[in-house]
C-alpha cells in the first residue's frame, strides 16, 4: 500500500461516504457509493463505482471515478480530484462533481448536469 491509495472509508461535507474496496497495481480500484443525499423517489442504495488514480510517491495524487446510481436512479456521477494531508495531518481528498441526470429529449439537455464540489475526509 503506497502512500497515495485510496483504499478504505471515507466520508465527505454532506455525509456520504464511500468505501474504495482496493487499489491494484496500475491504480485502478472499485468500490461502493453511499450517498447520504438523493432527490430520487427511491430509497437510496449502496452505488457501485470505479475509478483510476495515479501513485505517485509524494502522496498528493490527482484521481477520477464513475458512480453509477444503478439501483435506484438512471443518473452517473463523475467525481475528480487530489489528496492532499492538511495541517492537523488528517488526509483529505478535495473533489469535483459532475451529475448527469436522464431527461426524456434533447430539448431537454440544458439542464441535465449538475456540478458542484465535495470534501472527503
Ligand atoms: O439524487 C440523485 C438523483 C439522480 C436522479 C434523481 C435523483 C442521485 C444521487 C446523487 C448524489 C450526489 C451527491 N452526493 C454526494 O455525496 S452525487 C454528487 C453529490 N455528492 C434529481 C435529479 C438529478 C439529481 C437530483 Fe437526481
Amino acid at each position: 500500500r503506497g502512500k497515495c491509495d485510496l483504499t478504505g472509508w471515507w466520508e465527505n461535507d454532506l455525509g456520504s461516504q464511500m468505501h474504495i474496496f482496493s487499489v491494484n497495481s496500475q491504480g485502478d480500484f472499485r468500490g461502493e457509493y453511499h450517498t447520504a443525499v438523493s432527490s430520487a423517489q427511491k430509497p437510496i442504495k449502496p452505488s457501485p463505482l470505479h475509478g483510476s488514480q495515479h501513485l505517485d510517491e509524494d502522496g498528493q495524487c490527482t484521481f477520477g471515478f464513475t458512480v453509477n446510481w444503478k439501483r435506484f436512479s438512471d443518473s452517473t456521477a463523475v467525481f475528480v480530484g487530489q489528496r492532499f494531508v492538511d495541517a492537523s495531518k488528517q488526509e483529505v481528498l478535495q473533489t469535483a462533481w459532475l451529475l448527469r441526470e436522464k431527461v426524456d429529449s434533447l430539448q431537454d439537455d440544458w439542464k441535465a448536469t449538475r456540478v458542484g464540489r465535495n470534501v472527503f475526509t
